[in-house]
């Protein structure tokens, strides 16, 4: 396919004022009537009115209320194009399109069997065009009013965007339902659904006074698990008030359940679609890490509708606005109504893990990117983490305050409207009356910076100087990059560890209140004043900018830091950063025995500080996954890192065994059903423990086996049905089957069944992964599945997605064509996992390109998977 080009932009020639849509539904053949209220550009003449459209029957056209002559208009695979138009004109056009045969889903779908299952639409990025013929680009925005008409005892429950606007008996059985959207949309955010929905609801009352009804719908067996999820979004609806001063715009806000989607959850104005992974939740059902998902996916999507929905972008390029931004949103909204700390650990693990081989390998791009053929794979750890963790430096340079003066300037400026990250940074800088310009360049230069810090600490003067270094080397596919505006949250500690005062001379480059130095050229120094003894420096505090830190700094001092830090998360960056050393000594074979305990007694000293949060406790015990420390090595051995890896997580199990169990052992004087977050961090805690004692020695797991008998969660469950399985206890078959008789009707706990599985780093696991797929619980057709078993082994089991004899990646490979055959979206999400194929030692990488360039030979390969083969081979 041709790629489209930012510098190709070019804003329409039509708009589109008002739509009317008519539904005829039916999940074999739907009828879609479309009138268009469409308008030239001043300025513009002859320009024909070229509308996108796919796989649509075209049964009807008019324009102006009468039949348009051949010569005047012209239909073809992609698009409806009209001629010699009047200035303005009312197009009508009636399509019939095959939901119950669409597999894609995207456009208009069938969710559950064609007996009892019910309609929906997908239509972001593109998918709006296999609806109706429509300008559908995100700068065109319109007013919508939406009919549906269908069987009333088949589709009961009838819901599109915006306000009800009327209801009633259609004749034959059928009924219908209007809907009237009064702010104007592009048409990626259009939806409906249709179907037998159940529902719960409540009412919300806006700090504007708007009483607005809060409804979720799911499917009858799943909408007892439905509860969490109302209350996460009056939680969002209160948060965004309070926080950024958003109130909602609508009578209701409507919020569906579906077991058939190829993401998390969409925003569609009004009208959120959610993957039933990220709405459902209930103690039997969901773990603990379920729960705060959903509280996030529920946040992100509401937090849409003023970044994305009020205000929108200008064209896909633009992504990185809305998703970066609301990205940001979410994990503040996460860290002000959970833990900070512990969020702030997990987007920073999911940077490492994901976001920085992606920007070291082949398929890395700008968080704006300069061109693409498929949009929907710029979906990515890029445009979403990076870009949101750009939005974090930019709110750490102006601070909370400025950054929130800059936002209410972007939305009254632009509400309504669908614009660039040019106009965002606009709106910062003339809030706060800073030139934000500079800070374009981080959504331009793909590739991680390095940080590199160094000091000196003159006795006499009682003075240390910090010198800070930046540079985005050049790798295979780009140049070097240059400098960024780099806020690097900073604090100096003394031998006894305590905070020591930060200030800088006059000569140095500012120093905010707060201790962030912005770093913006190549290097800079700070002189800092009135230290009398070499400090302990602790940098990029909360990671203030998503770089790669390189610092010199003593074990002994990583250790103080540990201990004394008051930053929660560069308490657990000391540990982790003490951590990987450890394991790069031994992968290198340079491991000394006397380097350990200044990493295990620092975790020991902190698992006995009686203030922890047992959820950092947790995440101090918890090395990083073999992805994350392969990343940045080159060329990579996997077995190597997972022998590695294994060794030292033994090591610390094995020296913390007594303070393991201490902990284990400690009572809790909570119920173990409660769901509040001191429960949680609790559970988190006792199983990291557990999970460590079974590596530590067999005898520890009757623990496991106690909890595995005794678990009234399914987060107890499942962590020590995990610990018997990555023992390979004896009994570890028969726990999964009861498991899976347990949990047979529950589809999103078999996923779970299926991940552990995938997961299992056992020489066999591709074998097994390939048995799975013919369980009767499999299938091919659910993006859910594949993802639960065939992502999952890809992503999560290094170790068995690169045997060396290479049946790992035949297995991916055949799934992907398998997939690509339904499910395009799908495919090319799993094709990512042979992005990293350079990165490898000469055999893997070898079996790895020849997959590639075998799928890439195939007869019929989607638009999505040749993109990302293609820029894989690049
Ligand atoms: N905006 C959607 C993602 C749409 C993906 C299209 N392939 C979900 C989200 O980020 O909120
Ligand atoms: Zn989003």
């Amino acid at each position: 396919a041709l790629a489209v080009r930012l510098a190709d932009y070019q804003a329409p020639a039509w708009r589109v004022t008002d739509v009317e849509l008519v539904f005829d539904l039916d999940p074999e053949a739907t009828v879609v009537e479309a009138c268009l209220r469409v308008e030239r550009d001043a300025g513009t003449d002859a320009v024909p009115l070229r509308l996108d459209g796919e796989s649509l029957e075209l049964l009807a056209l008019e324009v102006d209320g009468g039949p348009l002559p051949a010569e005047r208009w012209r239909l073809d695979e992609r698009s409806l194009t009209l001629l010699d138009l009047p200035a303005t004109a009312t197009v009508r056009t009636r399509a019939r399109i095959r939901p119950a045969a669409n597999t894609a889903l995207q456009g208009l779908y069938l969710s559950g069997s064609a007996a009892a299952g019910f309609l929906l639409t997908q239509c972001e990025a593109e998918g709006f065009r296999r609806i109706t013929w429509f300008p559908d680009r995100p700068d065109v925005l319109a007013r919508y009013t939406v009919t549906l008409r269908a069987d009333r005892a088949r589709f009961p429950v009838l819901l599109a965007n915006g306000n009800a606007a009327g209801a009633g008996d259609a004749g034959g059985g059928r009924h219908w339902a209007r809907f009237v959207d009064p702010h104007p949309k592009p048409s990626y955010l259009f939806a409906l659904v249709a179907g037998r929905l159940e529902r719960i609801e409540d009412t919300f009352v806006t700090a504007e006074g708007r009483r607005v009804g809060v409804v979720v719908h799911a499917e009858a067996d799943a909408i007892a698990q439905c509860g969490w999820a109302l209350d996460c979004i009056k939680q969002a609806m209160r948060w965004d008030e309070a926080r950024f001063g958003r109130c909602y715009d609508l009578d209701a806000f409507h919020v569906v359940a579906t077991h058939d989607f190829t993401m998390g959850a969409m925003e569609n104005k009004g009208l959120n679609i959610f993957n039933s992974k990220y709405l459902l939740a209930d103690i039997e059902q969901a773990t603990d890490d379920d729960f705060r998902h959903v509280l996030a996916v529920v946040g992100h999507e509401y937090f849409h509708n003023w970044t994305g929905n009020r205000v929108t972008c200008r064209d896909w390029f633009q992504l990185s606005l809305k998703e970066g931004l609301t990205v940001y949103r979410e994990q503040e909204f996460e860290s002000d109504v959970a833990s900070r700390t512990l969020r702030r650990i997990e987007d920073v693990r999911t940077l490492w893990r994901a976001q920085f081989p992606e920007d070291a390998g082949p398929l890395a791009h700008p968080v704006r990117p300069l061109h693409y053929s498929a949009i929907d794979n710029f979906y990515t750890a890029t445009v979403y983490e990076k870009g949101a963790e750009i939005v974090r430096m930019l709110a750490t340079a102006l601070g909370r305050e400025g950054f929130r003066r800059g936002l209410d300037l972007y939305f009254s400026r632009h509400d309504g409207r669908a614009v660039t990250i040019e106009d965002f940074l606009a709106a910062l800088g003339a809030a706060t009356g800073r030139d934000l310009a500079p800070w374009l360049a981080w959504y331009a230069q793909p590739g991680t910076p390095e940080l590199v810090a160094s000091g000196r600490h003159d006795a006499q003067a009682q003075r240390y100087a910090l010198t800070l270094r930046q540079r985005t080397p050049a790798t295979a596919n780009r140049p070097e990059g240059q400098a960024l505006p780099l806020p690097v949250a900073t604090a100096l500690f003394g031998r006894d560890g305590r905070r020591l005062p930060l200030r800088a001379d006059a000569a140095s480059p500012p120093v905010s209140d707060d201790g962030v130095l912005l770093l913006d050229g190549a290097e800079a120094t700070w002189q800092f004043e009135g230290v009398a003894e070499p400090p302990v420096v602790s940098l990029l505090r909360g990671y203030s900018a998503p770089v790669r830190l390189h610092q010199d700094v003593a074990a002994a001092d990583l250790a103080l830091l540990a201990r004394h830090e008051d930053d929660g998360f560069n308490r657990w960056l000391a540990v982790d950063t003490l951590g990987r050393r450890l394991f790069a000594d031994i992968l290198a074979g340079t491991a000394s025995p006397a380097a350990l305990p200044l990493w295990t007694d620092a975790i020991a000293a902190v698992l006995g500080d009686d203030g922890i949060d047992p959820a950092l406790a947790a995440e101090l015990l918890t090395l990083p996954d073999e992805a994350t420390l392969s990343e940045g090595r080159v060329p990579v051995d996997p077995e190597a890192v997972h022998v590695a890896r294994a060794r030292l997580e033994t090591a610390l199990a094995t020296a913390l065994e007594p303070d393991l169990l201490r902990c284990l052992d400690r009572p809790v004087a909570v119920a173990s059903q409660a769901i509040d977050a001191p429960a949680q961090a609790r559970r988190r805690l006792r199983n990291r423990c557990m999970a460590l004692l079974a590596r530590a020695a067999p005898t520890h797991l009757e623990r496991v086996r106690l909890q595995w008998r005794e678990a009234v969660n399914l987060t107890d469950r499942l962590a020590a049905l995990a610990c018997l399985l990555q023992a390979e206890a004896p009994d570890a078959p028969a726990a999964l089957d009861d498991f899976a008789t347990r949990h047979a009707s529950q589809p999103l706990v078999l996923d779970k069944w299926f991940s552990l599985q995938a997961t299992a780093a056992r020489d066999d696991a591709a074998e097994r992964v390939a048995a799975l797929t013919t369980h009767p619980a499999f299938r091919w057709e659910n993006p859910n599945k594949v993802y639960a078993l065939l992502l999952a082994f890809a992503l999560r089991n290094p170790r068995g997605f690169h045997r060396a004899d290479g049946a790992g990646y035949r297995l991916i490979a055949e799934s992907i064509t398998r997939v690509d055959a339904l499910t395009p979206q799908v495919a090319a999400r799993l094709a990512t996992s042979f992005g990293g194929w350079r990165r490898y030692e000469p055999v893997r990488r070898a079996q790895m390109r020849h997959e590639i360039e075998r799928l890439r030979a195939r007869p019929h390969v989607s638009t999505d998977l040749a993109d990302i083969l293609d820029r894989s081979l690049a």
